[in-house]
């Protein structure tokens, strides 16, 4: 397979005014009819082809004006229909047959449960007709599906219902209409036996909306959620972005077999049934804000997606990494803001910095992909957000959101590029952004090392920071980026903020105003001056840039700024910082064989923590959590899995014991009987409740055990339910996981998105037996290759979240990953390019992991494979 380069992008030969489509759906032999009406773009050479897109597709017809086209007057292969002398108008038809049966890759159209749904994103489209299949060639639809009467009797596209009626032979149809132009991406059809809830929502101007989710009958119970978070996100959008909705119905459709969370298609959002459905008995308040924040997610895309889209999927993180913003800021004023942050950079910090610095780092505009489909990535998503926040956080909101309208107001109804919203975003702030570019076309985390000095005689702070990017595959050499850091200065004797005056080259100037910095050199020291006392700098706040930031803060300082940082998200960072020097210690300790030692200075700062009353339950909640493994990993030159593993637990224990007394008053503090919501209050109550359980139990407290099991059989809603099953099964103790595991794989087994959570309970344990486990789950009859959401809990969970057993010294963990790989290649190439990622960061580990991993990756690339598997294994072993 060939890249393709961002270099080489031309407008379209053509464009399509309209698109009229019928769709006779059969499992295995749909018949689809488009009729396109077709125009020689105004800008295009004269002469050029006429090229359409198709894959998969068997031709049955073909006309151009009601004249059948012969032998010779086209052109077919295996990726495209041409015709060389096209008028210049034109009404293409065409007939092809498709196997939406045999479609186990979920791109186009396929079967789910016996009910027809589509996937266009990216190119998906052609994969259900010839067309100009590009984001840029944007058309009216007009849609037809004919199905049978009683298998089908729901017929769902885009847009508004115009027709319906029967036909003979058992069928029926429903006529669709589409009014917005939009590309093929967007398009989307579903068909099934599904029921329906309906709301209303009246819009800022007054239009009356009918808001209806779709679901399996047996799920009508679990849509409450999703439409309140809709109507919550339709007034949000309203109030912060002065965006309307603009159509009179809003449809969404929960999918089991989906690749991704959900689509924004226009008008009828298809959903993977795992981001929409809830219910306090089935699903987690981590799958409650999921659903939030998924629903808002494709609810923006609306503006921001939609009315304007991308010129080329190069731009694909114009969309995607605003929208991510816009979820994100949602989710925030839904519930508790800082915890939002941290959750969203703690995020960032492992998954993404991670890709950053392996073979599939890319930057968030890529210059060239073999397959699109590769690269919905956390780079272009939530590194994509980061920009857009630095772009708010440089504008402030006001001014940041006049560019958002001049963006949407400009560019309504158009295809654009990442140059037209920053230069919105320029043209009403009157910045240079040029700079500011960079952060789209460099790849890899910059990483900022950070120096102070405070003169007690001048009383000036001194702060020097130097920034580099490493250097990434084809980007050997990097450029200085312009980068906000927002700081604080707090002062050692008062503990509060002390004023900002920044004594630049144009004098003295007050950064009261949000603490800003404005890094652009590779080096740069800022003056502050008339600062009253020694401080302790508070660097980065809310994280204000994606990067890494290093100071030689010392433990007190991390004391200090745990105490008094009036930054949430910093206060939180410094406890993080403070247990990552307790952890390198232990981690040494353990590679030297030296015995371990706990730092006495974390255990009394989570004393500090227990027992000073904080106000915010959910930060207090995410204070007492350590840093992940695969944080930990993030910070060492060489991952040492063993010793990351053993140092936490280490740390986990050692503050148990310490803090018995303290995590069991925590734990009945918070244990309520109160009816279950998603409400921020009661999910701060519960987290903090089960991090308390969680450090019991990890000494395996005979109280802590009494209590999970307490909890588990109490039954009160899922999130407690998950979180007790989750320490009974991994604990070292048999006689009380296995109970409790049966108890509730019977009790759910008709349930899949349940079966996935206790899949990725028992494949997470960190016990020795979590591979024999996967082998034997793998056989399970409500396991499944072909099902993303299986795959995910099941193969996705024990890789990524098993470490220690995932990179077992006998490399069965990565044998059991290449086969799934090899399997899903044929199956579901891009589940299989997406689940094979811990593959490709062999070169972080020891040589003997090394060796075992590439043999591993060197095994699957002798396979025939899809272009996605192929590219990303090609970029690993380069
Ligand atoms: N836009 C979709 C992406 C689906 C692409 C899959 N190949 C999901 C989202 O970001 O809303
Ligand atoms: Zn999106």
């Amino acid at each position: 397979p060939q890249p393709v380069y961002l270099k080489d992008y031309q407008p379209p030969a053509f464009r399509i005014t309209h698109t009229e489509l019928k769709f006779d759906l059969a499992p295995s032999n749909t018949r689809v009819t488009a009729l396109l009406h077709l125009e020689r773009h105004p800008d295009s050479q004269p002469g050029l082809p006429l090229i359409l897109d198709g894959e998969k597709l068997s031709l049955q017809r073909i006309a151009i004006d009601g004249q059948e086209l012969q032998e010779g007057e086209y052109r077919l292969d295996a990726e495209t229909l041409t015709i060389e002398d096209a008028p210049d108008r034109l009404r293409l038809e065409t007939e092809v047959e498709i196997d939406p049966a045999a479609n186990t890759a979920l791109e186009g159209l396929y079967l789910s449960n016996g009910m027809f749904c589509t996937q266009c994103e990216a190119q998906g489209f052609r994969r259900i007709t010839y067309y100009l299949d590009r984001p840029d060639v944007m058309a009216t639809f007009s849609t037809t599906v004919i199905g049978d009467r009683e298998q089908l009797p729901v017929l769902l596209s885009n847009g508004n219902p115009v027709e319906r009626g029967e036909l003979p032979n058992g069928k029926h149809f429903a006529t669709w209409e589409d009014p917005h132009p939009k590309p093929s991406y967007l398009f989307a059809v579903v068909a099934g036996s599904l029921e329906k809830v309906e709301d209303h929502f009246t819009t800022m101007s007054g239009r009356e909306v009918l808001l209806q989710i779709w679901v399996e009958p047996e799920n009508l119970d679990k849509t409450e959620h999703a439409m309140r978070s809709l109507k919550a996100a339709m007034v949000w959008d309203e109030q912060t972005y002065g965006r309307e909705y603009d159509l009179d119905l809003f449809m969404i459709v929960a999918v089991n077999d989906f690749n991704m969370g959900a689509m924004e298609n226009k008008g009828l959002n298809i959903f993977n049934s795992a981001a929409v459905l809830t219910h306090p008995q089935t699903a987690t308040d981590a799958a409650y804000q999921r659903v939030e924040g998924v629903v808002g997610h494709e609810y923006f895309h609306n503006w921001s997606g939609n009315r304007v889209t991308c010129r080329d999927w190069f731009q694909l993180s114009l969309k995607e990494g605003f929208t991510v913003f816009r979820d994100q800021s949602f989710s925030a004023d839904m519930n508790s803001a800082p915890v939002k942050r941290i959750e969203d950079v703690s995020y960032l910090r492992t998954a993404q910095f991670a890709e950053d610095a392996g073979p599939t780092a890319h930057p968030v505009r890529p210059d060239h992909y073999i397959e699109i489909s590769n690269f919905y990535t956390l780079t272009i998503y939530e590194k994509g957000s980061e920009i857009v926040r630095m772009l708010r956080n440089l504008l402030g909101w006001d001014t940041f959101r006049q560019g958002s309208d001049l963006y949407f107001a400009r560019f309504d109804g158009q295809a654009v590029t990442i140059e037209d919203f920053v230069g919105c975003m320029a043209e009403v702030s009157g910045l240079d952004l040029t700079q500011f570019m960079l952060w789209y076309s460099q790849a890899g985390t910059p990483e900022i090392d950070a120096h102070g000095e405070y003169d007690y005689a001048k009383a000036e702070y001194h702060l020097t920071l130097r920034q580099r990017t490493p250097a990434t595959p084809g980007q050997p050499n990097k450029q200085p980026l312009h980068i906000p850091v927002r700081i604080g200065l707090v002062g050692t004797k008062s503990g509060e903020d002390l004023a900002l005056t920044l004594n630049g080259s144009q004098g003295k100037q007050s950064l009261s105003e949000g603490g800003v910095l404005h890094l652009r050199e590779a080096e740069q020291t800022f003056v502050l001056s008339d600062v009253a006392e020694a401080p302790v700098p508070s660097l980065l706040r809310g994280f204000s840039a994606p990067v890494k930031l290093r100071f030689p803060y010392g433990r007190e300082d991390l004391s200090f700024l745990l105490q008094h940082d009036v930054d949430g998200f910093n206060r939180w960072d410094a406890g993080q910082r403070l247990a990552m020097l307790a952890l390198d210690d232990l981690i040494a300790a353990h590679r030297n064989g030296v015995e371990k030692v706990m730092d006495v200075r974390l255990t009394e700062a989570f004393r500090g923590l227990l027992t000073a009353p904080e106000e915010d339950q959910a930060v207090l909640a995410e204070m007492l959590t350590l840093p992940s493994e695969a944080y930990i990993a993030e910070q060492q030159p060489v991952v040492d899995v063993d010793a990351i593993h053993a140092a936490r637990v280490f740390v986990k224990q050692s503050l148990a014991v310490a803090l018995r007394d303290e995590f069991l008053a925590i734990y009945q503090a918070n244990q309520s009987d109160a009816v279950y919501a998603p409400s921020a209050e009661q999910i701060a109550q519960r987290s903090l409740k089960n991090v308390a359980l969680s450090y019991l139990m990890s000494i395996e407290d005979e109280r802590g055990v009494e209590l999970a099991q307490q909890q588990f059989e109490a039954g009160h809603n899922m999130t407690d339910v998950r979180a007790a099953l989750t320490l009974l099964v991994h604990s070292s103790r048999s006689d009380i996981a296995e109970p409790a595991l049966r108890a509730f794989g019977e009790k759910w087994a008709h349930d899949p998105l349940v079966m996935d959570q206790w899949f990725s309970i028992q494949v997470t344990r960190p016990q020795p037996d979590a591979l024999d486990r996967v082998k034997y789950l793998m056989a399970h009859p409500a396991f499944s290759l072909k099902n993303p959401n299986r795959v995910r809990a099941l193969i996705g969970a024990f890789v990524n979240q098993n470490r220690i057993n995932f990179h077992r010294l006998d490399g069965e963990g990565y044998e059991l990953l290449a086969d799934v790989v090899i399997k899903l290649n044929k199956l579901n190439p891009e589940i299989a390019a997406r689940i094979i990622t811990p593959l490709t960061r062999w070169r972080r580990f020891d040589e003997q992991r090394q060796a075992l991993m590439k043999a591993q990756l060197e095994r699957i690339r002798a396979e025939d494979l899809s272009p996605n598997v192929f590219e990303i294994v090609e970029k690993a072993l380069a």
